[in-house]
């Protein structure tokens, strides 16, 4: 029997820094926003909607924020029993996701006694059934420099790498049939590395929920001459998204549903667009038409994961994990020694 949903990105358009759209609190502007797809998700019945990596205010890791207040105005405090749910800065969103029966993916900067860190949770009838924090954070530490309109990606001063691993999970609310569908959740730079798809895709992953914030445009982070083409360079980086999103799809078996936070933040600063639905043979079945906000839809049938699980990509039958020892055991490349 199909297993039949119908599932959503919602990609977000330009969030700028200074102004009530992104750092105050309540974060109106931009949770009107975000309802408003919400209620277009609403009325084409859509059972699941993914949201972007850092969603409720502009990607502040491209600025060098020295003042403390305002790098704290950026993150969110979760609720002891709900989690994300109840924080105070975004609750209608989650109240109006509730109300509607919708289950959201939405990743937000996390202030925890822990630490804090880059996070995504799946929030289904007002709970966050389970969250993953952002294991591969890129760029530096230190700024790149402080002229004001360069792209820095300070993730690394401001977060810590995620401690909760690749853990995939069951939502019962989406459940058809007998199976509930098997999630795992990436955030951004994750996407573009194969050992976390691997984690899920060895817990049977089916839907894979990505959101993201992708520069278009940074020479400095990229090593890449200054005076390179724009076109050029944003063209690129949109290939590189796809390219492997859709490959570890495939190679996984999986949908995979990406989120873009994409625009112009501050009139200055690029980030790509991207957001698409693609089907575990690695094609994309719908993707975005605008570089605004837009909610991209799609009816999956989870059983389509079955041809690549059970074939080509049966991980039981073909994988030969005593020779995988290298990915486990090293960080860094170990040149094999120079023939003299
Ligand atoms: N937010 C990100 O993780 N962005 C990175 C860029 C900076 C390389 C990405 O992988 O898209």
């Amino acid at each position: 029997m199909p297993r039949h949903l119908r599932v959503a990105a919602a990609q977000v358009g330009r969030i700028d820094r200074f102004s009530d759209q992104s750092n105050t609190a309540p974060r109106s502007e931009v949770l009107s926003r975000l309802i408003a797809l919400l209620e277009a998700a609403d009325k084409q019945s859509v059972k699941l909607v993914v949201f972007p990596e850092i969603t409720f205010t502009t990607f502040f890791p491209r600025y060098l924020i020295n003042d403390e207040a305002e790098l704290d105005s950026f993150f969110e405090v979760e609720d002891a029993e709900t989690g994300i749910a109840s924080s105070p800065n975004v609750k209608p969103f989650f109240d109006r996701a509730s109300q509607l029966g919708i289950d959201v993916v939405v990743g937000y900067a996390e202030k925890s006694p822990e630490g804090n860190y880059n996070t995504a949770s799946y929030v289904s009838n007002g709970q966050a059934l389970t969250k993953y924090r952002k294991v591969h954070l890129p760029g530096t530490f230190e700024p790149f420099n402080d002229h004001p309109d360069t792209t820095n990606q300070l993730e690394k001063r401001y977060f810590k790498p995620g401690n909760l691993g690749f853990q995939a999970f069951r939502v019962p609310n989406l459940r058809h049939g007998t199976k509930s569908p098997i999630v795992g959740m990436l955030i951004c730079n994750d996407r573009r590395w194969a050992e976390g798809w691997r984690c899920y895709g060895l817990q049977g992953v089916e839907i894979m929920c990505i959101g993201y914030n992708t520069v278009a445009w940074a020479p400095e982070l990229w090593g890449a001459d200054p005076n390179m083409d724009r076109d050029v360079a944003r063209q690129d980086a949109l290939f590189h998204h796809k390219l492997v999103c859709q490959a570890n799809a495939y190679t996984n078996a999986t949908f995979c549903i990406t989120a873009a936070r994409c625009g112009w933040d501050d009139g200055k600063f690029e980030l790509i667009t991207g957001s698409m639905i693609i089907d575990p043979e690695g094609h994309i079945v719908a993707e975005n038409k605008t570089d605004g906000d837009e909610l991209i839809v799609a009816d999956i049938d989870l059983d389509a994961c079955q041809q690549g699980k059970t074939r080509t990509f049966a991980f039981e039958k073909h994988r030969r994990p005593e020779h995988y020892g290298v990915i486990v055991e090293r960080a860094g490349v170990v040149e094999p020694p120079e023939v003299l």
